[in-house]
């Protein structure tokens, strides 16, 4: 549709940004916190660009007042953080660490002082080590109790304060990387246990929404799904149907068990015939169904393109750019299923993550048309290489580019009749990025901090801060 007009933003949408512990807090093991996964997996020699690890980060930890001052400045409206597990229960259950409860209750009340609605993200990846080590971390049910019991702690800390809430960040992301690639902790290549272990977390998930309910009656909790809408690379019917494979199972597989409890047929007879179905127990069912999400927590960042994918001699695992060449990613696919292939209409970042502002508002349709459920874009943003100049500027235009297409097209959707609640670009300050090190920049706000040698860790605001600034200020009228 081309529409004359477009409709304006509702006047309390959260215009935001976002972040998550590991990635920025450092303090790693201050304060009373205990080990996180990540904690282990980036001193495993050649798992992160250059070793980086989030010992430091930004520090954040010690530094919250004056980033949150710095969102103030920008008018932000929301800000979505994620708690680090280990800082409230070291060993993952048992005793709590007060130091950790009140790091984040400071922080949550210097946002709130300062007019910023904060969006709390549960889980973003950093799951406590003890909990690895005892029973796999989310390879067992185990997962499910303790989870519970970490979230319900965090419910009764801040639930009164804070209303709305994240529960996984990413699951397929985390435990694809995790248990299909090996990228992530804990490091494993393993379909059967790839499809167990989301089979508990999505369980976990429903047990966490459904706990939520009579600790904060009056919050909104929903998971962050990493939504990569499918395009067919050709109206080839096989392509189509390659299309539709990626769909179903890179997508329907998790955002139909987060909104009707339910698996999608075809994937699941796929899977079952493969032998590495999930297996499901008495109760499981149900309890999905009973995890019902306020909105889908969508983070976007690109769509990918499929074609048909041979049975036999078909393209499976490739490499992935995590060096900021252009170029040096590969296809990757299921054989028998699909196969990405580089769509030519899209441009393309440093790190070949296509530039697509129109595959959002096609994605936030697809969720509204199937899901009926409100979205709060949770993520979106551009990583590259920032320089900072000798006076100080740093001249992102690439970045405003990138933002102000996408906040365009979220305008489109919205006339088109999604409901969004908010847009939180990822990220608010530049932060480790997990695979990357400190040169793949996000932030609004450029932070001195460097994979190799000591930076002095010093915030600049860049030119895209002032952009959104007067985007906020103007509810997205000022384009
Ligand atoms: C998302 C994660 C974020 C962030 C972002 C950018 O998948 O939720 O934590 O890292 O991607 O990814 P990257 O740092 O790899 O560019």
């Amino acid at each position: 549709m081309l529409h004359e007009n477009l409709k304006s933003f509702p006047k309390d949408f959260l215009w935001g940004a976002a972040s998550a512990a590991y990635q920025i807090e450092g303090a790693w093991n201050i304060d009373g916190k205990g080990i996180s996964n990540w904690d282990k997996f980036v001193r495993i020699p050649g798992k992160t660009f250059k070793g980086t690890n989030g010992d430091i980060a930004v520090d954040h930890y010690h530094r919250y007042k004056e980033d949150v001052q710095l969102m103030a400045e920008m008018g932000l409206k929301t800000y979505r953080f994620s708690v680090a597990w280990s800082r409230i229960f070291p060993n993952g259950k048992g005793e709590i660490n007060q130091k950790g409860l009140d790091f984040y209750n400071d922080l949550i009340n210097e946002l709130i002082e300062h007019h910023i609605e904060p969006i709390l993200t549960i889980y973003h990846w950093d799951l406590p080590q003890a909990l690895q080590d005892e029973y796999g971390g989310w390879e067992s049910r185990q997962i499910i109790k303790d989870f519970t019991n970490y979230c319900i702690t965090l419910y009764k800390a801040f639930g009164d304060r804070v209303k709305y809430w994240v529960s996984l960040n990413e699951q397929n992301v985390f435990t694809r990387l995790g248990y299909q690639t090996a990228m992530h902790p804990p490091g494993v290549k393993d379909d059967k246990l790839f499809y167990q272990v989301n089979h508990h977390a999505s369980l976990a998930n429903a047990a966490a929404i459904k706990a939520f309910r009579s600790h904060v009656p009056d919050g909104k909790i929903g998971p962050s799904f990493a939504y990569s809408p499918a395009y067919a690379a050709t109206s080839k019917p096989e392509d189509v149907l390659a299309a539709e494979n990626a769909e179903e199972l890179a997508s329907h597989w998790w955002m139909d068990v987060y909104t009707w409890g339910t698996y999608p047929q075809a994937a699941w007879n796929y899977l079952e015939r493969k032998g590495i179905a999930p297996e499901v127990e008495e109760g499981d069912l149900e309890l999905l169904k009973e995890g019902k999400p306020d909105f889908m927590g969508v983070n976007y960042y690109q769509t990918t393109t499929f074609e048909k994918n041979p049975l036999h001699g078909g393209t499976s695992e490739g490499h992935f750019n995590t060096s900021g060449e252009k170029g040096t990613s590969e296809d990757t696919g299921i054989p028998g299923l699909y196969k990405t292939v580089r769509n030519e209409n899209l441009n393309r970042t440093n790190w070949d993550w296509n530039i697509d502002p129109q595959g959002l508002r096609i994605g936030l349709r697809r969720i509204t048309n199937r899901y009926k459920l409100p979205i709060l874009i949770s993520e979106n943003g551009l990583g590259e290489y920032d320089k900072a100049e000798e006076d100080g500027s740093i001249n992102d235009d690439y970045r405003i580019e990138y933002i102000e297409s996408h906040v365009k097209s979220i305008q489109e959707a919205v006339t088109d009749g999604v409901e969004v609640i908010g847009y939180c670009v990822w990220s608010f300050t530049d932060l480790l990025s997990w695979l990357n090190g400190y040169k793949k920049r996000y932030g609004f706000v450029y932070v001195n901090q460097h994979e190799e040698g000591e930076h002095d860790l010093r915030r600049m605001k860049k030119k895209s801060f002032y952009w959104y600034k007067a985007v906020i200020e103007s509810n997205g009228e000022n384009l």
